[in-house]
C-alpha cells in the first residue's frame, strides 16, 4: 500500500448546491477534480479517521470510477472501515440507514438525483454525517471554502475493490466490506410497517404498480414489493437499474413518469401506483385516476400513519418546506400538533427530527419521509401508502376524497423555466423582490395580499439563520405566489414559480384550470413568459 499525494490546482467552482455537488460527468471527470471535493470533505470531517464510512450510489454512469476512487482516498485518509453497496448501489435512504444502523461516522452518496445521466448527462456527489443526514450549510460552506484552495489530496492507488462480490478484504489499515444493498434496507421498512397486512391486502387481488424508471430502487422494489410482499412481478417496471436509466429523466412526476400515469388513468389502473427517482429518494403517488401532488401525500400520509405500527404512537409534528402547499397545516391544526415551515432541502429537517419535534416531513418536489432516515425516502412513502390502504379498507381516491371534504383542496402546480441565463434569472428575482413592500395591501386577482417576503428561517435547535430563501407573496390562507431559484440544476440558472389556491368550494377542478387565474396573476406580477422569452414553462409538475 502507497499513500501518495498528489499536488493539485484547487477548482474554485465546487460550491455545494441543494443537495451536493451536482456537475456534468464531462466536468467532474476532469483530472483531480472528483479528488479535490473528496478530499476537502475528508479535511473537513476529521471523526472519519479512525471510523466507518458508507460509500454508495445510483448506478448512473461512472458509478463505479468514482467510487474506487473514494476508497482509494478513504485508504490514504485513515479511515479504518468503509461499506459499499454491491455493485456500487446504495439508494440514499439506504445510505442513510446504513449510517445510522452500522454507527458510520458519515456517508459518501455518489448521485444526481433525478437529473438526466450519461457521458453526456451529470454527475454528482453529496456528504451524510453521522446520524445519517446531508450536511448542513455551515459545513458545506467550510468544504468549499477548503476546495478553493486545496494544494494537495492523499490517495493510494494500490488500494482495489471488487464491488460485484458481497464480503470483507484487508487492504493495509482499511477494511472494505461489500454488503448487499437492499437487507439492511428492507429489513427497518419491515419493522415500520405491516407487512402481514399488505400480503393479505396483495392477496385479495389489491395492486401496486410500481415505476422505478431504470433507475436505482429497481433491487430494491423488486425484494420488497415482490418477493417479501407478493406484488405481481410485471407491475414493477423498469427495475433494472442502468447506467444511463434508459435515456430517460428519472423524476417521478406527470411529465418523466407519464407511461405510469397512462396506465393508472386506463382501465387496468392498480390500487396504487408511484414511481421513485434516481437515487430512490423521491416518490410520486397515483391512486386510479387521482394524482396525489406531494403536499397533499403528505397531508394524508401524516393525517393516517398511525395505522402504521412503526407509527402506532402518532405524529407529533409535522415540516414542510416554504413552497409546499399548505395542506398539512390543516391536519396539524386539527390534530393540534406543531407545523415547521422550513427552506428547501431536506437538511433543514433534520435537526427538528433529531429533537423528536416531527415525525414526517415533505417538500413538493416529490420528496416525504420520517424519523426512520434522515433523507427523504421514496419507497418508504409507497409502504406507507399500501400499509395505510390495506389497514383502513379504504381506496385511495377515497382517502383523498375525505381529506378535502375536511380541510378543502390546496390546488398545486409548479412551473420551472430552465436553463436560464444567471443574469436573467437573478434579474427577475431581484425586481420582484424590489417590488414586496409595495404589495401587502393591493388586491391581485381579487385576492388581498397580506404578506409579502423573502423567506428566511432560522433552526428552533441550533439558532443557525438561512436567509434568501424564496420570494413568497402570500394572500392569506387563500392562496400563495412563491419564486425562487433552484439549487440543483447543472445547466445554466432555473426559475420555479410556485402556485398555491385552496378551495372548499371546488374540489374535482383540474389543477391547471384551478390555477389559471393565480397563474395569470403571476404572470402581470413578475412578466416571466416576458423576460425569459419562453411562451410557457418547460415544465408544469
Ligand atoms: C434535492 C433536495 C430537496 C429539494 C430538491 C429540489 O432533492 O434534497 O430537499 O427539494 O433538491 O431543490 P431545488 O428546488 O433547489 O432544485 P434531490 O431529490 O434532487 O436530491
Amino acid at each position: 500500500m502507497t499513500t501518495q499525494e498528489i499536488p493539485v490546482t484547487a477548482f474554485s467552482d465546487q460550491r455545494p448546491g441543494t443537495a451536493g455537488l451536482r456537475k456534468k460527468v464531462a466536468l467532474m471527470q476532469q483530472p483531480h477534480y472528483l479528488a479535490n471535493f473528496v478530499q476537502s470533505i475528508f479535511d473537513c470531517a476529521p471523526e472519519l479517521r479512525g471510523n466507518t464510512l458508507i460509500i454508495g450510489g445510483d448506478g448512473r454512469y461512472w458509478n463505479r470510477d468514482a467510487i474506487t476512487t473514494c476508497v482509494q482516498m478513504a485508504a490514504a485518509n485513515g479511515i479504518s472501515r468503509v461499506l459499499i453497496g454491491q455493485g456500487g448501489l446504495l439508494s440514499t435512504p439506504a445510505a442513510s440507514n446504513l449510517i445510522r444502523q452500522r454507527g458510520a461516522a458519515g456517508g459518501l452518496v455518489l448521485t444526481a438525483s433525478h437529473n438526466p445521466a450519461g457521458p453526456d448527462g451529470d454527475f454528482g456527489i453529496k456528504y451524510n454525517i453521522a446520524g445519517g443526514g446531508q450536511a448542513p450549510e455551515a459545513l458545506t460552506e467550510r468544504i468549499f471554502e477548503t476546495s478553493k484552495a486545496l494544494t494537495r489530496y492523499r490517495i493510494d492507488p494500490d488500494v482495489q475493490v471488487d464491488l460485484d462480490r458481497v464480503g470483507t478484504s484487508q487492504q493495509g489499515t482499511l477494511a472494505i466490506e461489500v454488503i448487499d444493498s437492499v437487507d439492511d434496507y428492507a429489513a427497518q421498512m419491515a419493522t415500520l410497517f405491516d407487512f402481514e397486512r399488505i400480503r393479505a391486502w396483495l392477496r385479495q387481488g389489491h395492486r401496486v404498480r410500481f415505476d422505478a424508471l431504470h433507475a436505482v430502487t429497481g433491487p430494491y422494489a423488486r425484494r420488497i414489493l415482490v418477493e417479501q410482499l407478493g406484488a405481481a412481478e410485471s407491475d414493477i417496471v423498469n427495475a433494472e437499474p442502468l447506467e444511463d436509466f434508459g435515456g430517460g429523466h428519472p423524476d417521478p412526476n406527470l411529465i418523466y413518469a407519464a407511461d405510469l400515469v397512462a396506465a393508472m388513468n386506463g382501465p387496468d389502473a392498480a390500487d396504487l401506483g408511484a414511481a421513485s427517482d434516481g437515487d430512490g429518494d423521491r416518490n410520486m403517488i397515483l391512486g386510479p385516476g387521482v394524482f396525489v401532488s406531494p403536499g397533499d401525500s403528505l397531508a394524508m400520509l401524516a393525517d393516517n400513519l398511525h395505522l402504521c405500527p412503526g407509527y402506532a404512537d402518532g405524529v407529533v409534528g409535522i415540516a414542510r418546506s416554504m413552497p409546499t402547499c399548505r395542506a398539512a397545516d390543516h391536519v396539524a391544526r386539527r390534530r393540534g400538533i406543531a407545523i415547521h415551515e422550513t427552506p428547501t432541502g431536506w437538511k433543514f429537517f433534520c435537526n427538528l427530527l433529531d429533537a423528536g419535534h416531527i415525525t414526517v416531513c415533505g417538500e413538493e418536489s416529490f420528496g416525504t419521509g420520517s424519523t426512520h432516515v434522515r433523507e427523504k425516502d421514496g419507497l418508504w412513502a409507497v409502504l406507507a401508502w399500501a400499509n395505510i390502504l390495506a389497514a383502513s379498507g379504504r381506496s385511495l381516491p377515497e382517502i383523498a376524497t375525505a381529506h378535502w371534504q375536511r380541510c378543502g383542496r390546496h390546488y398545486f402546480q409548479r412551473h420551472d423555466y430552465e436553463g436560464l441565463p444567471a443574469e436573467t434569472a437573478d434579474g427577475i428575482v431581484e425586481d420582484l423582490r424590489a417590488r414586496l413592500p409595495t404589495l401587502v395591501g393591493q388586491t391581485l386577482g381579487g385576492l388581498g395580499v397580506t404578506a409579502a417576503d423573502d423567506f428566511a428561517y432560522t433552526d428552533p435547535i441550533d439558532g443557525s439563520r438561512a436567509t434568501g430563501q424564496g420570494l413568497r407573496v402570500v394572500m392569506g390562507d387563500a392562496a400563495r405566489i412563491v419564486l425562487r431559484k433552484s439549487g440543483t440544476g447543472t445547466d445554466g440558472a432555473t426559475l420555479r414559480l410556485y402556485l398555491e389556491h385552496w378551495r372548499q368550494d371546488a374540489l374535482d377542478l383540474d389543477p391547471a384550470a384551478a390555477l389559471a387565474p393565480l397563474a395569470a396573476v403571476a404572470d402581470t406580477l413578475i412578466d416571466l413568459r416576458q423576460r425569459t422569452g419562453r411562451a410557457k414553462p418547460d415544465v408544469v409538475t
